[in-house]
């Protein structure tokens, strides 16, 4: 059964693919299971439909048969259970991956989050010019640990998991702003995950939504 995700209509990323959808198309990608996007408004996320399927009124969900789900970590999880390819065959190996998924979900990615609110909503606040060095430095303690732990290997833990897959999906969002860019480590590794052919088709399919979306402006990077 081919599987239906929802995504951003008109993607405020203007189509770097740095909405969650992204990591959740990654993962279909690296599998091989072909899917199918419902394109949905922001009036549309808001209304009872869509929130049957999200609480929250947000992208991404998952229908496939009678399964509806969403949270872009459960969904990759739901997948990489399903499919070989993204989880270690070993029991210890597999939970030491999920573990991963949660680290990046829930360790690395909230401060990264916190930070870029405040650059795009907090701008013309007095405070928060004085605000933003702390906020930078909350990123910076995960990207010092998790920079160590990576050290010189290619992946988190042996081969490229789905907790490597939420990590650099994760890195991403600052990748670029210079903050990444300071562990030459950390730059590598999300370049290596881009450079996935799974990875290029995923984002190239959300790029196609950009482009046909008739936004005008260039592509940021
Ligand atoms: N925890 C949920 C998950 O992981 O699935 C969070 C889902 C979520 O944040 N969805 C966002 C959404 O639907 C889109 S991805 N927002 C609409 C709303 O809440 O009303 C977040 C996002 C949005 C825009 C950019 N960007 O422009 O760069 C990046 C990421």
């Amino acid at each position: 059964m081919t599987p239906t995700i929802t995504a951003f209509e008109s993607s405020p990323d203007r189509g770097r693919g740095l909405a969650r959808d992204m990591a959740v198309r990654w993962a279909l990608e690296e599998v091989g299971q072909p899917y199918d996007v419902r394109l949905v408004s922001f009036k549309e996320m808001k209304e009872p439909a869509h929130r049957a399927l999200q609480p929250f009124g947000q992208i991404p969900t998952y229908e496939e048969g009678d399964l509806a789900l969403f949270e872009s970590g459960a969904i990759v999880l739901h997948i990489a259970e399903r499919h070989p390819g993204l989880l270690p065959e070993d029991a210890n190996g597999r939970a030491r991956a999920i573990a991963w998924m949660f680290a990046a979900k829930s360790t690395v990615e909230p401060p990264i989050v916190e930070r870029e609110a405040a650059i795009l909503m907090e701008r013309d606040k007095e405070w928060h010019e004085k605000r933003l060095p702390m906020l930078g430095e909350r990123v910076r303690v995960r990207l010092v640990d998790l920079s160590r732990r990576l050290g010189g290997a290619d992946w988190l833990d042996g081969a490229f998991s789905a907790g490597d897959l939420l990590m650099v999906n994760v890195l991403r969002r600052p990748a670029g702003t210079g903050i990444v860019e300071e562990f030459p480590n950390l730059a590598a590794y999300v370049a290596r995950g881009e450079a996935r052919p799974a990875f290029k088709r995923a984002f190239d399919a959300q790029y196609a939504v950009f482009e046909r979306s008739g936004v005008t402006g260039q592509l940021l990077r």
